[in-house]
């Protein structure tokens, strides 16, 4: 790839040029990688894009709401990047058509730019592959990033790691229902958006969304967030209802994380996070290959007759890889 010609026109804002990219940083061989580790780098850290983090279960109205929300932002002459992170074995290969088609009027938004996620099976490679994409969609000049997940637990937490804002969306169910969120992601919300006001389910709707604001009340205090935060509001993806006060919302609390210095602080957090994690991997990808390899089986060998102790066995292999 011809990156003296694709570093310009992806800053230029040319979408071909981010698709391209983003191929390149999602493909496994290694020449590619240092292309795009290249890329990355030319780069460089450019104007920072809303990122937007949208989690919610199969079927809640995620596309819907990407859609409907997406369309409002352009409408205002906001350029909006759609990414997906999703573990594979989630999903099936089919629903991605499915999300261009269900995303159709924004897809065909010359200021929207949709990238389905890429079939990859590990959790690992999805949390890096999205996060250079960000990165590029960041330099290509975006003014908001959405970064959708099936709520499947461990995607959570990596667009969590990866946005500025998490929202989760819920669907409207009776009192009960409440428990089927795990705390953990409650804890991680900045606005809890029940879809599906509309119709025969907007009581229900609203009831669940007072449920969940109570239950928001009930949690620990962040420092991140100013007094009433994090909310939790009604909205209508289908119906387009609710859509400006909830982006009202989400200004207001980025507006003052930015202006009381949360949002950089997190931003750097994140980054750090990131760091230890490449490194985390890039260590136990050393395991892999020879000559720890080989070593490492015939440990394990060891360790299975009985001639040597796990743990006499991993001391081994450490001291070896401290004198690497
Ligand atoms: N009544 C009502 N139905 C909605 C609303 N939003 C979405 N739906 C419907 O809910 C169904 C699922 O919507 P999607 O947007 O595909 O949901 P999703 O969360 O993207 O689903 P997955 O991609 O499978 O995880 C569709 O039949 C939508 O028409 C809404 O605001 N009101
Ligand atoms: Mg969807």
């Amino acid at each position: 790839m011809d990156l003296a010609h694709l570093v310009p026109s992806l800053q230029s804002g040319d979408r071909r040029s981010l698709a391209r990219a983003i191929t390149l940083v999602e493909s496994a061989r290694a020449d590619h990688r240092a292309q795009a580790l290249e890329l990355l780098q030319a780069l460089g850290s450019t104007k920072q894009a809303l990122r937007i983090g949208l989690s919610g279960t199969p079927g809640v109205g995620k596309s819907t709401f990407i859609e409907s929300f997406g369309l409002m932002l352009t409408g205002q002459g906001k350029r909006v990047a759609v990414l997906a992170v999703d573990p594979s074995s989630a999903r099936s290969g089919g629903s991605i058509l499915g999300d261009k088609t269900r995303m159709e009027r924004l897809s065909r938004d010359p200021l929207a730019f949709i990238r389905p996620s890429p079939s990859q099976a590990q959790m690992g490679g999805v949390a890096r592959r999205t996060r250079e994409a960000v990165a590029l969609c960041e330099a290509a000049g975006f003014d908001i990033i959405l970064i959708e997940t099936v709520g499947v637990g461990q995607s959570e937490t990596v667009v969590a790691e990866l946005c500025d804002l998490f929202i989760l969306l819920l669907a409207p169910a009776g009192g009960d229902e409440l428990q089927g969120v795990k705390r953990g992601i409650m804890e991680m919300a900045d606005l809890i958006l029940v879809n599906k006001a509309d119709g025969d389910l907007k009581p229900a709707a609203m009831r669940t969304c007072a449920d969940y604001a109570g239950a928001l009340r009930l949690l620990r205090k962040r420092p991140q967030d100013p007094p009433g935060y994090p909310k939790a509001m009604t909205v209508s993806a289908l119906e387009d209802a609710g859509l400006g006060l909830a982006w009202t919302e989400m200004q207001t609390l980025a507006e003052w994380r930015r202006v009381q210095g949360h949002w950089q602080t997190r931003r750097g957090q994140q980054a750090q996070h990131w760091f230890k994690e490449e490194l985390r991997r890039g260590l136990l990808a050393v395991l892999d290959v020879e000559p720890t390899k080989g070593l490492v089986a015939a440990q394990g060998a060891a360790v299975a007759a009985g001639t040597t102790t796990p743990e006499a066995a991993a001391r081994q292999i450490l001291t070896l890889l401290h004198k690497l």
